[in-house]
C-alpha cells in the first residue's frame, strides 16, 4: 500500500482506540464484586458502577467536569480515579459509594490512570511534570510522591503485580507503545511485547500467572493474553472491531474490555480464554475504562475437613519465580485535535505518525 494509505489506516486505527479514556486497572484476588468504568451518558464523563450483569447503574461522581478512570482498591472499599474538576487533572479517591471525594495529587502538572499497590498502601498514576508522562507512586494518601520511571519518552498505564513486587506499564521508550515490567522501586525495567504493533494498557492477572494487554495494528486491535515473562502470547477477541482495554474479575475466571463491536463503546465480559463474549452496557454512548471490585473471600465457617485448601497457594510461587511481570491499566483521552493534526504531516511515514498521534490517548 502507499504510504497516505498506511497512514490513514494508522491513524484510524489509533483514533478508533484513542477517542475513548480506556484505562483498567488491576484485579486484586478475592469474589467478584461491581464493575466500576466511565460513561458519557449523562452528557459528560462520570465515573458509574453496576453489577457484574449490567444491572444497578449507579452514578457515583455527578459531577460536571470529566470524571474517568476509576481503579478499586484491594479491599474493594474505595475506588482512585482521575477529575477534571479542579481545572487540571488530579487523582482524587472516594468511597465506594461516591462518597468523600478528595484529592490527593494537587499538582498543576497533568495527573492520571491511578493504579493501587495490593496492599492499599500506595498508588501508581502518570504524571506529566516535567514535559514527559512519567510513572510516579505515592502513599494511599498523596504523600511522597516519586518518579519511579526518568526517561524521556511517555510511560503511562502502571499496573501493580498481585504480589507486589512489580509494577508493569507501557511506554514509548522504544519508539511504539510496549509493555514494560520493573521491580516496583523502578529498577530493572523490561521489555515485554517487542512487538511490531502498539502494545497498551497491561492488566494483571489476580494469580499473577498472566498479562492482558491490547494491541494495535493499523486498522486491527484486539486484546491479548501472555505469561508473565512475556512468552505464549495469545490473541483472546481476533474481532475486527476495536478491542482493547482489558481487565481481570478477582477470581480470574473473566475478563472486562471494551469493544466497538456493537458500534459504538462498551464494555463486555468474556470468559479468560476469550469465549463467550457478552455487551453488559447496551448504551449508545461512550462506556469505557472498566475495573472488576475484589471483594474479600469469606472466612471457612467452622469448616472441618481440609478439603478446599490447595488451589490459592500455587499461583502466587508461580508469581514469584517469574523473571518479570506487568500489571494492567489503560487509559486513553481527547481525540479530535491530534488526528488532524497527524493528517496534517501525511507526508510522514504511516507507522510513525500513528504512534505520535497516539501518545497522548494512550498514556493514560
Ligand atoms: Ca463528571
Ligand atoms: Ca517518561
Ligand atoms: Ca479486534
Ligand atoms: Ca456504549
Amino acid at each position: 500500500m502507499r504510504p497516505l494509505v498506511l497512514l490513514f489506516l494508522a491513524l484510524s486505527a489509533v483514533a478508533a482506540m484513542a477517542d475513548a479514556p480506556s484505562r483498567a486497572d488491576g484485579a486484586f484476588p478475592g469474589v467478584n464484586g461491581k464493575i466500576a468504568f466511565w460513561s458519557n451518558r449523562d452528557g459528560n464523563s462520570e465515573v458509574y458502577v453496576m453489577d457484574a450483569d449490567g444491572t444497578n447503574l449507579t452514578n457515583l461522581t455527578n459531577n460536571a467536569d470529566a470524571d474517568f478512570a476509576p481503579a478499586w482498591s484491594p479491599d474493594g472499599t474505595k475506588i482512585a480515579f482521575t477529575t477534571g474538576r479542579d481545572g487540571g487533572e488530579e487523582v482524587y479517591v472516594m468511597d465506594a459509594d461516591g462518597q468523600n471525594p478528595t484529592n490527593l495529587t494537587n499538582n498543576p502538572g497533568s495527573n492520571f490512570a491511578p493504579a493501587w499497590s495490593p496492599d492499599g498502601a500506595q498508588i501508581a498514576f502518570t504524571a506529566s511534570r516535567d514535559g514527559n508522562q512519567e510513572v510516579y507512586v505515592m502513599d494511599a494518601d498523596g504523600q511522597n510522591p516519586t518518579n519511579l520511571t526518568n526517561d524521556p519518552a511517555d510511560d503511562s498505564s502502571p499496573v501493580w503485580s498481585p504480589d507486589g513486587a512489580k509494577i508493569a506499564y507501557h511506554t514509548f521508550r522504544d519508539g511504539i507503545f510496549d509493555v514494560y515490567v520493573m521491580d516496583a522501586d523502578g529498577q530493572n525495567p523490561t521489555n515485554l511485547t517487542n512487538q511490531t504493533a502498539l502494545s497498551l494498557t497491561p492488566a494483571w492477572s489476580p494469580d499473577g500467572a498472566k498479562i492482558a494487554f491490547a494491541a494495535a495494528r493499523f486498522a486491527e486491535t484486539e486484546v491479548y493474553v501472555m505469561d508473565a515473562d512475556g512468552s505464549n502470547l495469545t490473541n483472546l477477541t481476533n474481532n475486527p472491531a476495536s478491542d482493547f482495554a482489558p481487565a481481570w474479575s478477582p477470581d480470574g475466571a473473566k475478563i472486562i474490555f471494551n469493544s466497538t463491536r456493537g458500534g459504538n463503546r462498551d464494555i463486555y465480559v468474556m470468559d479468560a480464554d476469550g469465549q463467550n463474549p457478552t455487551n453488559i452496557t447496551n448504551s449508545t454512548a461512550l462506556d469505557t475504562s472498566p475495573d472488576w471490585q475484589p471483594l474479600p473471600v469469606e472466612a471457612p465457617a467452622e469448616t472441618p475437613a481440609p478439603a478446599e485448601t490447595p488451589a490459592a497457594p500455587a499461583a502466587t510461587a508461580t508469581v514469584v519465580a517469574l523473571p518479570s511481570t506487568g500489571s494492567e491499566s489503560s487509559d486513553v483521552r481527547r481525540s479530535t485535535p491530534w488526528l488532524a493534526v497527524g493528517l496534517a504531516v501525511a507526508g510522514v511515514i504511516a507507522l510513525a505518525s500513528a504512534v505520535w498521534y497516539s501518545r497522548r490517548r494512550w498514556a493514560r
